[in-house]
Formats: structure tokens, C-alpha cells, sequence
């Protein structure tokens, strides 16, 4: 079976190749990304910006990046809970198992076939790698960046998690890919927080998904009543994109969504201890920013709710451990009352 079929079988929709030394726009635009300060404290894409640029800087023998795709479509609306304060919004590629673990194996077995057909050395990277994933799939055909600045597919829209197999092959392109966002911009116009400032374009400090899971410390202030109930990611620009249409639910069992984890309770999340978090998120990518950060967010969301029933689940946070979670708790007792 060949390395394409075999990649097909263990769950990867979308696959493609790219040569990889053609990134030099992408990676002007990632100097210019960290010039303006939009990493916010990702100090690691700057200390790795060269080898992001040019994934020969990573591993000089390189030639062709294989770009695999995962399709991690939601059952119905991902944006549902939105309407519902009183829950909090895990972000749909949240909601399962953890897809470094489960593409890992599987990169490492297709990676394995690409080096028996070619006879090439090959080198696996999961998200953790630095490497311009969303640029590499775009020359490999799977898709295009939107004007939210991640890769859209027309069979599955904006719901393709990325991996990455560099080879020392040469093997034959099947990108790039065209923009097909034409005079669209509905992604931009439903950013919650205009992090969005131009087409094409991210600045990660007033982003959701950097604030509620990349970023230490308090949330900045001006910020946090317009996280409403998203407590880890958000896929408001991902979910209004009109390429949906095409997209189907996700086939592969491990991406389905836990039922405890599509509409949690704010009130019971708030009573987390360091065990019970644990537990819960085992196995989810959740897991990685700890108790801590995480019911920082939630108690943000019970400020946010407007809903002066769930006080009680503040009290007890107010005197937490960690002054990042009292503190945000006392802002979020403030606005409940300023509320009512
Ligand atoms: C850092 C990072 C983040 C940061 C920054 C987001 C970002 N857009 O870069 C934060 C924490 C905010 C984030 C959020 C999310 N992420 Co993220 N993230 C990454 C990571 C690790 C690196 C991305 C990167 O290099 N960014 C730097 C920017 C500069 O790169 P870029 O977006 O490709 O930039 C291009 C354009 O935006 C444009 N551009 C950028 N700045 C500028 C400035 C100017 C002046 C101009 C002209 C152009 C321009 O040019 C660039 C090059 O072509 C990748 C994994 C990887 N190794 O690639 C995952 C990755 C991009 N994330 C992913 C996901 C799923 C998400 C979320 C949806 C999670 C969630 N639900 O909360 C959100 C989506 C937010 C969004 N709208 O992008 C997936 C995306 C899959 C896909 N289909 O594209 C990836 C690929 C992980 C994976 N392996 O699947 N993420
Ligand atoms: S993930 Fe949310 S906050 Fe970030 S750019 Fe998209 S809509 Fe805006
Ligand atoms: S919502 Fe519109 S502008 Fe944004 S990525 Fe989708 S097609 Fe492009």
C-alpha cells in the first residue's frame, strides 16, 4: 500500500506536498508578525523565527514537506453555547482527545512508508515543531490561509488540524493552492475582540484563544467582558466562515466530543481542585494550561454571566491560592454587581 492510501486509512481527509523552499513571503511576514509585537509573550516564535522561515534552517536536508490534514468537524453548531451563560465555551478542538496524541503514531507510521518508498530520511512534527504549518499547507494544495489567517479546505473548512513529515525527497508538489475568501469578511467583522486588524492578518495579544490559553497572569482588564463565556480557545472567525457548508462532522472516533466537555457547568468548573481538574481533562488538551489558568477564565465567564445565582461559586475563590484566580474573581464579583 502506498504511503498516500495508508495515510488515507488512518484518518488523514486532506494530504499534499510541498517543496519547502517557498516560504520566503511567509516568512517576511512572520518577521513583521513579531516586529509588531503580535506574539504577545510567545517568546518562543521569535527565538525560533529563522527556522520557522525556512525549514531547511530546521534540518538542512529537508526538500518536501508532507502536509496531513485532520477533519475535526463539530456536531452541529460550535457557537451554541454562546447563547448560554451560564455554561462555559471549550473550543471545539478542545472537546476530544488531544490531536498531538493522536496524529503522533500516526505521522510516525506514514513517515515510515515515505522513507521505505523513497528510500529518504523523514523527520515527524505534531504543532510543537517550528515550522509555518498554515503556509506549508497552502503550497501542498490542502487549502488556502483565510482572511482569519487559518487554512480553509473547500471539502472541510476550517476544521483541518494540521501535521507536518519533512523528507529528503524531492517528491512532485500538489499545491499551492488559490484564496478563494474573495470579497468575504465575515470572519473578521465576528471577531469579538478585533483581533483581526486586517485581512490576513492576527495580533494574538487581543485573541481569545491566546488570552484564555497562552497567556500567564491577569487577563487584561478592557478585554474581559468581551470573552463572555469562552474559557479555553474560541472559534467565533473559524465557525461563520461560508466554506462550512462543505465541511462534515468528524469521522475519526478520538476527535468526537466528550459530552461532559460540549456545555459544562460554570458553577461546577468554578469548584475545581487541582485532582479534579485533572480528571476531567485527562487527555485533553485542556490538561496542558492547568487548574489555575483555567478557573481564572471561568470565574471571568461567571462575571460575564450576569447571572447573580452563581455568587456562590465565586466566594470561595476569592480567598484561592493563586492571587491571579482571587483576583479575577473579585472582578467578577464587582461585575455581577455592577450588573444587577
Ligand atoms: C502561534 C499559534 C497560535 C497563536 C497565533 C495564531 C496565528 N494565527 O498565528 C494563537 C494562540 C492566537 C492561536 C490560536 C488558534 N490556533 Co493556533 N497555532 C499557532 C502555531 C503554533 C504557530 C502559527 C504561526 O506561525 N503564527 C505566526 C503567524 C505570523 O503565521 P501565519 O498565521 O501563518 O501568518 C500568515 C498570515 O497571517 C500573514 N500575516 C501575519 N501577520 C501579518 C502581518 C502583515 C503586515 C501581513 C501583510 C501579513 C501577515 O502572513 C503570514 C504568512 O503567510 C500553529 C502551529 C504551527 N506550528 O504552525 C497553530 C495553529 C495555527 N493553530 C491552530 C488552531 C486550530 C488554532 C485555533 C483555532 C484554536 C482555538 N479554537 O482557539 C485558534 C485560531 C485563531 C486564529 N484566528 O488564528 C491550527 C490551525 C489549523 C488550520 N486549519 O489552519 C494550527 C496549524 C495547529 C495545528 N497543527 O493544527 N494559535
Ligand atoms: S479566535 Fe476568536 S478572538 Fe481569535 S481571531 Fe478568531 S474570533 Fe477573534
Ligand atoms: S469567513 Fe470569509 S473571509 Fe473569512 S476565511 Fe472564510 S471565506 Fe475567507
Amino acid at each position: 500500500m502506498s504511503w498516500r492510501d495508508r495515510a488515507r486509512d488512518l484518518g488523514f481527509s486532506a494530504i499534499g506536498v510541498a517543496p519547502v523552499d517557498r516560504l520566503s513571503d511567509a516568512g517576511l511576514r512572520l518577521r513583521i508578525f513579531v516586529d509588531l509585537g503580535r506574539h504577545a509573550s510567545m517568546a518562543w516564535m521569535e527565538e525560533t523565527i529563522h527556522r520557522r522561515a525556512d525549514p531547511r534552517v530546521l534540518w538542512p536536508e529537508a526538500r518536501s514537506a508532507v502536509v496531513l490534514g485532520m477533519n475535526y468537524g463539530p456536531e452541529g453548531d460550535a457557537l451554541a453555547n454562546l447563547g448560554t451563560p451560564a455554561v462555559g465555551n471549550i473550543s471545539v478542538y478542545a472537546r476530544h482527545r488531544d490531536y498531538h496524541e493522536v496524529m503522533k503514531g500516526r505521522l510516525k507510521e506514514v513517515a515510515g512508508l515515505i522513507a521505505r518508498d523513497t528510500g529518504a530520511d523523514v523527520k515527524v512534527f505534531v504543532d510543537t515543531a517550528p515550522l509555518m504549518e498554515k503556509p506549508l499547507a497552502g503550497l501542498a494544495g490542502l487549502g488556502w490561509q483565510g482572511k482569519h489567517t487559518n487554512l480553509v479546505s473547500r471539502d472541510f473548512g476550517s476544521w483541518l488540524l494540521l501535521g507536518v513529515i519533512l523528507t529528503a525527497a524531492e517528491l512532485p508538489a500538489d499545491g499551492p493552492a488559490a484564496d478563494r475568501c474573495g470579497a468575504c469578511r465575515r470572519c473578521l467583522d465576528a471577531c469579538p475582540t478585533a483581533a483581526l486588524p486586517a485581512p490576513y492578518q492576527i495580533d494574538a495579544r487581543r485573541c481569545i484563544s491566546y488570552l484564555t490559553i497562552e497567556h500567564a497572569g491577569p487577563i487584561p482588564e478592557d478585554l474581559r467582558p468581551l470573552l463572555g463565556n469562552r474559557i479555553y480557545g474560541c472559534d467565533d472567525c473559524l465557525a461563520v466562515c461560508p466554506w462550512n457548508k462543505f465541511a462534515r462532522e468528524a469521522a475519526e472516533m478520538k476527535l468526537k466530543p466528550r459530552p461532559e466537555l460540549m456545555a459544562p457547568s460554570l458553577a461546577d468548573l468554578a469548584a475545581l481542585d487541582d485532582a479534579g481538574f485533572r480528571a476531567l481533562f485527562a487527555g485533553s488538551p485542556v490538561k496542558r494550561i492547568g487548574r489555575d489558568r483555567f478557573v481564572r477564565n471561568v470565574a471571568i465567564a461567571i462575571g460575564n454571566s450576569g447571572d447573580p445565582s452563581l455568587v456562590p461559586s465565586l466566594t470561595p475563590l476569592l480567598d484561592d491560592a493563586d492571587p491571579v484566580v482571587a483576583e479575577a474573581a473579585r472582578w467578577a464579583l464587582h461585575r455581577l454587581s455592577e450588573r444587577r
